[in-house]
């Protein structure tokens, strides 16, 4: 059992009040907050070893270079990658679909297709608009049904040896739907495509294995799993990143340069070009290490306690209606209030001190769906307690009162 009051400590910004109030976090979909430990491990690194990587000779270096290389390959265990090459260091989860997108400009050809599913947050529905624009393929879109589950059926019938690539999120950051991805990576792969994971939403709850899914790409961003902006991972199996061009040119990723001719280094420094966010991608490491020790079945089961009673207490609110009502769900909830506009409920409730998203969450074919003009997310994450759900539901309570 989590003991959430301890964990709760190493998170600093937590005991602090906003608009006078303490603060509930539950804009945890949107990044989440970070622990002391990784707090310190950016001033340690600037501190102590600060140098540019993989260039110098000199003692500094050479130290940040190999925390740069560890954090690598604490990554390539958290994810359970073959080898460390094939766990690259992006800017985040849309860094690593606009490289695997703009990878395939040099596959695709007119009326190839493209799937990608209802359910996208916006990073993984246009860098694939932009490559049909580029290469006169097809984007064809999976459908879902009014729980916000991906229809199975349709899926199959919408694979066939036109589909090259089939990309679609782990988790629904909009709904919270976790996606049979299992199932879609062996049908995509029968139908001879490849297929990309977002997995933004999922990395906060869950370790993706991706020896075991047999994905062919799998992103996600570091700020969502406690550690800093600007960093995140781009998993592509060996014979994948091999095949697909360089994203970006410039230092580093070359093996040698003339005027005439340039070839590219081997991987992973083929895809990772320029000086890259080194602090961020030493310290994302720490944050793996941080979750791992938090463990990953105390966060399941706490979010899923937190998922089932915060259910059940908004659902008390007359006139509350929940998008995303799958069976497989995470800590994600999406509702609106009769007659109320989402953004009112929250710019009310910021000043009792909660935080939540209100909008479109960077989903808006979801939206279109639903026909509605966005929501009201709570996401919870492990160190959220029932406590907090309570003040969240009175605060609603509250704003409905005044705003009716
Ligand atoms: N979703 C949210 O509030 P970046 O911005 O690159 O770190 O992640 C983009 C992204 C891609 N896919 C999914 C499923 C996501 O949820 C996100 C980020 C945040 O829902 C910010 S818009």
């Amino acid at each position: 059992m989590l003991d959430v009051n301890k964990i709760r400590a190493d998170f600093p910004i937590l005991s602090q009040k906003v608009n006078g109030k303490a603060l509930v976090y539950f804009d945890n979909g949107a990044t989440s907050q970070k622990p002391q430990v990784v707090i310190d491990a950016i001033s340690k690194y600037y501190q102590e070893i600060n140098a540019n990587i993989h260039r110098g000779v000199h003692t500094l270096s050479q130290l940040a270079t190999d925390a740069y290389e560890i954090s690598r390959g604490k990554l390539q265990n958290h994810i359970n990658a073959k080898f460390p090459h094939e766990v690259l260091f992006t800017s985040g989860t849309t860094h690593g679909i606009n490289l695997v997108a703009n990878g395939f400009a040099s596959i695709l050809k007119p009326g190839d297709e493209i799937l990608v599913s209802a359910m996208e947050h916006h990073s993984n529905i246009v860098p694939w608009q932009m490559l049909c624009e580029k290469t006169g393929a097809i984007l064809r879109v999976i459908p879902m049904n009014l729980n916000g589950e991906l229809i199975m059926s349709e899926y199959d019938k919408l694979l066939s040896d036109k589909t090259k690539i089939v990309t679609v999120n782990h988790i629904s950051n909009a709904l919270g739907t976790v996606n049979p991805i299992k199932y879609m990576i062996d049908k995509a792969h029968e139908a001879g495509a490849a297929i990309l994971i977002d997995g933004a939403q999922a990395v906060p709850h869950l370790k993706p294995d991706v020896q075991e899914l047999n994905c062919d790409f799998y992103v996600f961003s570091g700020h969502k799993i406690c550690g800093p902006t600007g960093v995140g991972i781009l998993y592509g199996k060996e014979a994948w990143l091999n095949k697909l061009p360089p994203y970006q040119g410039g230092g580093e990723m070359i093996k040698e340069v003339t005027f005439e001719k340039t070839t590219y280094a081997e991987l992973p420094h083929k895809f990772e070009a320029g000086t890259p966010n080194i602090a961020g991608g030493i310290v994302l490491g720490t944050a793996v290490d941080y979750m791992n020790e938090v463990g990953f079945d105390n966060i399941q089961q706490q979010e899923l306690e937190l998922l089932e009673y915060g259910t059940k207490r908004l659902l008390e609110i007359e006139g509350l209606k929940i998008f995303g009502t799958a069976a497989a769900k995470t800590s994600v909830i999406s509702f609106n209030i009769e007659g109320i506009h989402p953004y009112d409920i929250g710019t009310i409730i910021d000043k009792l001190g909660i935080a939540v998203r209100t909008g479109h969450h960077c989903a808006q074919p979801i939206m279109d769906f639903f026909k509605i003009p966005g929501t009201i997310r709570a996401s919870f994450a492990f160190y959220n307690t029932p406590e907090e759900i309570d003040v969240m539901v009175e605060a609603i309570k509250k704003a409905k009162v005044m705003l009716s």
